[in-house]
């Protein structure tokens, strides 16, 4: 925690700090929104420099929209489906794989049912059998009997996606056991770039390229070093509007595949070395992160990377995590797919926690979504659409105008509100009136992530007839922050922004916060 007298004896030279960076950001380009890009952080930053530095970090426009997608279908399928295993081991029988009734478009539909945006499928896992007719390999689906070795699973898969209107995403495992190259190092990485092009050429536009971390030792007892850099080069090449995630510039690892975020989850990291270095002995993220830390990027953290010279990149979260105990699909899994509320929870602390929710739902060896997990995504999207679209109660409204109480400043950088510690100083409270009681138990909080993420704490309270009665506090909002709490009746609402890095005032996406009702909950614990 940081001590009030730190930071009021530091707010003259946020003033000034800010106002320098505010000048900087004006005379280049006419605008105050800062430019994309990686922001330089050494030894010699002071603490406010540092948070002003912080506050202007902002994503690509590639990041923009991969965020919006918020919730996205991961398809895990192929080879193991039909020997019921986890990793296979290279050595499997192409002839096994022999799907009966393979649908693409009912994987579309049934994912769409949840709301789902965008879908990866996994084109190649470890055991290194291709669900396209990669010209590179023998061990594909050209070698199985389904529809006589003439089939392409990729290209069914992307075409009902376009035909559904989802993004098309690919899981390409660099670890391959199958593939005799596999060790020699630069051979082994011209082939799987040579797999790489056929996907990014051969199947309209992809939208992801998901990379896990795993590595071995080929046929040879070498360990394959792969060449990241150049497959980084190759997608920026090809496909420049793909996100490159989790070994990939473009987007992190959430650290756990349990669907859970950090209580502050912040886009903006602080790292050092290279960005086409992912660390294979911390998977999950570039230039030596370790996804798996509590603590990716508070001051402190920033403040600590700072000492060795590093850099602020825009770099956001996925959470991955299945919907059955397993990846592939296994007939022994159909009676635990995940409950409705265990889904709720995922998708209220992943897209309701500044990150993206990758959710993995496996087809079985016929090609189809199970009956179970089908019905569980619809009652997952009904739920949803129940709550945030079709919701009588739901108060969504623009909040300008109503902005007002002591802050009327515009998208001039103003000095940090970090040295607000208590209630008493707020200088940014919004307020807003109902015409008559409302019933509710969601908030909906979102910060217009072009301008960066800002907030460090805030609290919302609900007016009781007599007095303000908090509801519900929270730290980083990023994104989009949702809250749950005790359905409130009341007239009257206010939300506080107590802690923030520079200027909050043009972070707040006006027609983004939101009050809804949750008809199906009962109790509900609180985040
Ligand atoms: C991991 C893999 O080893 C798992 O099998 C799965 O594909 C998961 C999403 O990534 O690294």
């Amino acid at each position: 925690m940081r001590s009030r007298t730190r930071w009021i004896t530091r707010s003259l030279w946020q003033a000034t700090v800010a106002a320098l960076v505010g000048s900087v950001l004006v005379s280049c380009g006419g605008s105050s929104r800062p430019a994309p890009g990686p922001v330089a952080i050494g030894p010699d930053d002071t603490a406010a420099e540092l948070e002003a530095k912080a506050a202007r970090v902002v994503p690509s426009p590639r990041q923009l929209r991969w965020q919006a997608l918020e919730f996205q279908a991961f398809v895990h399928f192929g080879m193991n489906t039909f020997t019921d295993r986890e990793w296979g081991e290279g050595t499997e029988d192409p002839g096994l794989f022999d799907p009966t009734d393979l649908d693409a478009g009912q994987w579309v539909e049934a994912v769409k049912a949840a709301g789902i945006r965008g879908l990866i499928v996994t084109a190649k896992h470890h055991d290194g059998f291709c669900l396209w007719p990669s010209a590179f390999t023998d061990h594909s689906v050209k070698a199985s009997p389904w529809k006589d070795g003439k089939g392409d699973v990729v290209g069914e898969v992307a075409a009902a996606c376009k035909t559904g209107g989802l993004a098309f995403g690919v899981y390409l495992s660099p670890w391959d056991r199958h593939e005799p190259s596999y060790g020699d190092s630069p051979r082994y990485n011209e082939h799987f770039k040579s797999q790489l092009r056929e996907l990014l050429t051969n199947y309209g536009e992809i939208s992801e390229v998901w990379f896990d971390g795993a590595c071995a030792e080929g046929p040879n007892g070498k360990r394959q070093v792969y060449d990241w850099g150049g497959y980084f080069a190759l997608i920026r090449e090809l496909q420049p509007e793909a996100v490159i995630s989790i070994m990939g510039p473009d987007a992190r690892w959430i650290g756990n595949e349990a669907g859970v975020t950090r209580e502050s989850e912040w886009s903006v990291i602080p790292v050092v070395g290279r960005d086409d270095a992912p660390s294979e002995t911390n998977p999950g993220g570039i230039a030596g992160l370790d996804a798996q830390a509590p603590d990716l990027g508070s001051m402190d953290r920033i403040a600590e990377v700072a000492k060795k010279s590093g850099r602020l990149i825009w770099y956001p979260g996925q959470v991955d995590v299945s919907i059955r105990p397993g990846w592939f699909y296994h007939a022994a899994e159909d009676d635990k797919v995940k409950s409705l509320d265990q889904l709720l929870d995922i998708y209220y602390t992943s897209v309701g926690g500044n990150a993206q929710l990758l959710l993995n739902i496996p087809p079985d060896k016929r090609g189809r979504i199970h009956e179970n997990d089908a019905a569980r995504l619809r009652e997952l999207g009904l739920r949803l659409k129940t709550t945030f679209v079709d919701n009588p109660a739901g108060i969504n409204r623009n909040f300008s105008g109503e902005w007002a109480e002591r802050d009327t400043r515009d998208m001039d950088p103003v000095p940090s509100r970090s040295e607000l510690v208590s209630d008493s100083d707020l200088e940014l409270t919004g307020t807003y009136s109902f015409e008559s009681l409302r019933l509710f138990n969601v908030a909906m909080l979102a910060e217009e992530i072009r301008n960066g993420q800002r907030v460090e704490a805030f609290a919302l309270d609900a007016w009781d007839g007599a007095e303000w009665r908090e509801i519900a506090r929270g730290t980083t909002v990023g994104y989009k922050k949702l809250l749950r709490f005790p359905a409130v009746e009341t007239s009257k609402v206010r939300l506080r922004i107590l802690r923030a890095r520079g200027a909050v005032f043009p972070i707040f996406l006006p027609d983004r916060f939101g009050l809804f009702l949750d008809t199906g909950r009962h109790s509900l614990p609180e985040r």
